[in-house]
């Protein structure tokens, strides 16, 4: 009797060692094979790349992202903080990631670093039906709306010029956007694939988009990071086993209806 209950007592002992060890395993794990978990910061106004859908912030970044990050094991949160307080954050370090359909540019290289580029854009113009403006050289004289900050904004001030009370600046696209429908602007400048979801979701708002190939560049989206980020190698990584394993293509054809030139992507 007396032996079984030592033997009881051993067989309990080793059952509580091994539950405990169970539970550190666990814990290592649940940190992302101990990669810190990342604060990814987002301006959620910019459809169909990041918007809200009720509290959630859906989009095709966030959808790239949500993989990429999967690939390289990493855990994360996205934040909708804004455009101009997204690089705020990664100056200061609050932040690890920007994702928020940013241009990779050489004026933003100068203070962070990006991933490898996973989007081609070029800006356009969105304007009510019936406008006489053809190409960006015809915004000269008009008034335009912008989201400050942005690449659609230095092209309107390189054409309308530094200061020029015409271009009107906003925080978010979607305030350019009512701007304009107030009949406060003749225009808006921003990134072709956004205008076009525009147009094609509020038919019932008259507006076309204008294309310009030779008065806009074409521009590359990346992942933007705190300059020398240890995360850039690992997300950009992830980023080139989704172009190669199909699910950045499956990905790209949910949101936009097409495949994508992901060679074009690539060189
Ligand atoms: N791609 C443009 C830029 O980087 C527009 C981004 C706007 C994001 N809300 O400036």
């Amino acid at each position: 009797m007396r032996k079984n209950g030592i033997l009881f007592a051993l067989f309990i002992s080793i059952v509580l060692v091994l539950a405990a060890c169970g539970t550190g395993s666990e814990k290592a794990n649940s940190d992302g094979d101990g990669k810190k978990k990342l604060r990814v910061v987002t301006d959620a106004a910019y459809a169909p790349f990041e918007y809200m859908d009720k509290d959630k912030i859906i989009g095709f970044d966030v959808d790239i992202f949500t993989a990429a990050a999967e690939e390289a094991g990493y855990d994360f949160e996205i934040v909708n903080v804004g455009w101009d307080p997204l690089f705020a954050e990664l100056e200061n370090g609050t932040a690890d990631v920007g994702l928020s359909a940013i241009t990779i540019n050489d004026d933003r290289l100068k203070s962070y670093d990006f991933s490898v580029p996973y989007f081609e854009s070029t800006n356009k113009i969105l304007a009510p039906e019936g406008t006489d403006i053809k190409k960006a050289a015809d915004l000269t004289d008009k008034t335009v709306a912008v989201q400050s900050g942005t690449t659609g904004a230095d092209a309107v001030d390189a054409l309308l010029g530094n200061g020029n009370e015409k271009v009107k600046k906003f925080e978010n696209n979607n305030l350019a956007i009512l701007e304009m429908k107030n009949q406060g602007a003749d225009a808006v400048v921003a990134d072709n694939a956004v205008l076009e979801a525009y147009a094609k979701n509020n038919p019932q708002e008259n507006f076309i988009v204008i294309e310009d190939k030779e008065g806009f560049e074409s521009e590359y989206y990346g992942f933007m990071f705190p300059k020398d980020s240890e995360m850039e190698a690992d997300l950009s990584k992830g980023l080139n086993a989704i172009f190669d394993n199909g699910k950045y293509a499956e990905i790209y054809k949910e949101w936009f209806g097409q495949d994508p030139d992901i060679e074009n992507l690539k060189a």
